[in-house]
């Protein structure tokens, strides 16, 4: 009988993989990972499954993509199974989604929950990483697959008096789980992003007076959110296959049908009809309505100009229209909001909005915030300020590289990687939707299956041939960086200070982080280069890994 009154040696936990977080990325990382024979392990922060879903719990929080296309593709029981309540859904019904999903395929068994990893280091001698987590856990794995999530770090501004405040402050991106009632509050709102637009409408028919403090206005199309009929939910399964290949084979990975022609090459009230029948069909498919509207300024500035239009006629106060009506980027090159009478809430007359470009917020007081023009009182503040994004959560953890740097040092000057899937002098650690793949600027399933095929893919070609280490190369790494910067400066994106460009972070490097060269286009060219041997890696064999070479020669 083992001494169990004796401490334990340290032991440390040897898997195949390692997976960061079980969002909709780990969990089916994991299931490919267990199909392939190799034993697994997902670290996860919070207490179960869900990712961005289990965190964003605000109220009115929804996905802007339709339900039959925001969806795992992988499994034809499972999109025949499901049965989504509404057009577009709300969070616990994507949440109901995600525990469905680790219920049936049994996941839970191989995830660690409450657990944060906080290092990570490469070990050459035996190609295989070291992982620590917060809670003291040690756990070697030949492969780290980071399933951290685009935006997936909340961050609150670092406002003067910041916790001073006496009364409740939230965060959109980290909601209590037990939920607010905001009824009979003064409640203030920071923030008009797509939180804070689906938010507050929903906080605005609860509190006695809202106070929305807006820095940008946005675009938002209304979403025509309603009821799952079954005869559309039918008309989708079944044609499910070749409409799942069609969203692949598009450039954002959704339906949208888009128009293949130039806003300019029609005349104004054609112009007009069209952007009134996609303003009536609601969504972020408003976009699509001609083909040069994220290329070309002009063709844009009809689009935003319709939308400043609806908005004066919505809101019923003139000034506060005029506030509300977006001027300082072309529409489309901040991420596009999708609204339930957002625009609407503002003719309410518990809500007000307060312009904080001009008289920024200066401090949070005990009693509420002070903008450089007057001073508020509230119950509650909402934090509805976003995510350090795209790369927050890889550099909060010490990514050791083989070079001595971590990954945060590495990406000083903004994220450099291969595909967004691999980074030079990190071997084998992908990233799942990582910067410089089209994550964020697609359909998130479709990107995320897009990812954790190929490497699924790659690491059974990898154990098939023997090969222990895989690496980008500097060179194919700082290509790629190149050709992201090419593609995106032929866009209008880079006009607009948006996360996407780093620029809603004080002191974070302005690169545009996401590849906007089409899911379609990004998928053509990952294929190729795995046909092609993995071209841009640097492959080593296991005999030639130090340790193995030497117990072979034993
Ligand atoms: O965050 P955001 P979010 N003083 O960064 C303001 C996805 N998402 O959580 O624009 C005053 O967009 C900031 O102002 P500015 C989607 O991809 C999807 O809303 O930087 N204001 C901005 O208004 C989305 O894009 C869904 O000038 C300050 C707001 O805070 C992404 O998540 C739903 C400030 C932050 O907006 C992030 O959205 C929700 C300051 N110091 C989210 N600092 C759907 O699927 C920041 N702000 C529908």
């Amino acid at each position: 009988m083992p001494d169990t009154t004796m401490p334990r040696p340290e032991m440390t936990a040897q898997f195949d993989a390692v997976i960061i977080g079980a969002g909709f990325s780990g969990l089916y990382q994991l299931h490919r990972l267990r199909l392939l024979g190799m034993s697994a392990k997902i670290i996860e922060a919070g207490s179960d499954v869900g990712g961005t879903w289990y965190w964003n719990r605000y109220p009115g929080a929804r996905c802007d993509v339709e339900s039959m296309q925001y969806s795992y593709a992988f499994s034809e029981e499972l999109q025949q199974e499901w049965q989504w309540p509404e057009l577009f859904s709300a969070q616990p019904d994507i949440l109901k989604y995600a525990n469905h999903v680790a219920g049936k395929l049994d996941l839970r068994r191989d995830i660690l929950f409450d657990t944060r990893v906080t290092e990570t280091r490469f070990d050459e001698t035996t190609n295989r990483w070291s992982i620590r987590t917060d809670a003291g856990d040690r756990f070697e794995a030949g492969f780290l697959i980071m399933a951290t999530g685009c935006l997936s770090t909340a961050r609150v501004p670092d406002f003067k008096g910041r916790d001073s405040f006496k009364g409740k402050t939230y965060h959109t991106g980290a909601w209590p789980h037990e939920g607010v009632d905001f009824t009979g509050q003064r409640v203030g709102v920071i923030g008009t992003g797509s939180s804070a637009i689906q938010a507050i409408p929903m906080i605005a028919a609860q509190a006695a007076d809202l106070t929305v403090f807006q820095r940008t206005p946005n675009f938002s199309i209304p979403s025509r959110n309603g009821p799952m009929t079954e005869s559309y939910a039918r008309q989708w399964k079944d044609e499910y296959a070749a409409l799942r290949a069609e969203a692949r084979d598009t450039r954002n990975g959704i339906i949208a049908y888009p128009n293949d022609f130039s806003a300019l090459s029609v005349s104004p009230e054609e112009r007009r009809r069209i952007y009134e029948e996609r303003w009536a069909s609601g969504g972020t498919t408003f976009m699509a309505a001609f083909n040069d509207l994220i290329f070309n300024q002009e063709a844009n500035d009809t689009a935003a100009e319709f939308v400043r239009g609806k908005i004066r006629e919505i809101v019923k106060d003139p000034a506060t229209a005029e506030l509300l009506a977006p001027k300082d980027h072309p529409i489309g090159t901040k991420r596009i909001c999708v609204d339930t009478r957002y625009f609407e809430t503002y003719n309410r007359p518990n809500v007000r909005l307060v312009d904080v470009r001009l008289a920024p917020i200066d401090e949070i007081t005990p009693s509420g915030l002070r903008t450089a023009n007057a001073e508020y009182e509230f119950d509650a503040i909402v934090f509805a300020t976003g995510f350090d994004a795209m790369t927050g959560a890889l550099t909060a953890i010490d990514i050791h590289a083989t070079d001595g740097s971590t990954l945060k040092q590495k990406w000083e000057d903004g994220p450099r990687t291969y595909l967004g899937l691999m980074c030079a002098h990190f071997p084998n650690m992908f990233m799942v939707t990582g910067p410089g793949s089209p994550s964020v600027l697609s359909n998130m399933h479709v990107s995320i299956e897009q990812d954790v095929n190929w490497i699924s893919d790659c690491l059974a070609w990898l154990r098939d041939r023997g090969v222990a280490r895989i690496e980008a190369t500097q060179e194919s790494e700082d290509n790629w960086v190149l050709h992201g910067i090419e593609v995106a400066n032929k866009t209008l994106y880079p006009k607009a200070a948006s996360w996407y460009m780093g620029a809603n972070i004080e002191g974070k490097p302005r690169v545009f982080m996401p590849y906007i060269g089409g899911v379609n286009t990004y998928r053509e060219k990952c294929a190729a280069i795995a046909t092609n041997g993995y071209a841009g890696f640097r492959l080593t064999s296991a005999s030639a890994t130090p340790s193995v070479a030497a117990r072979a020669a034993e």
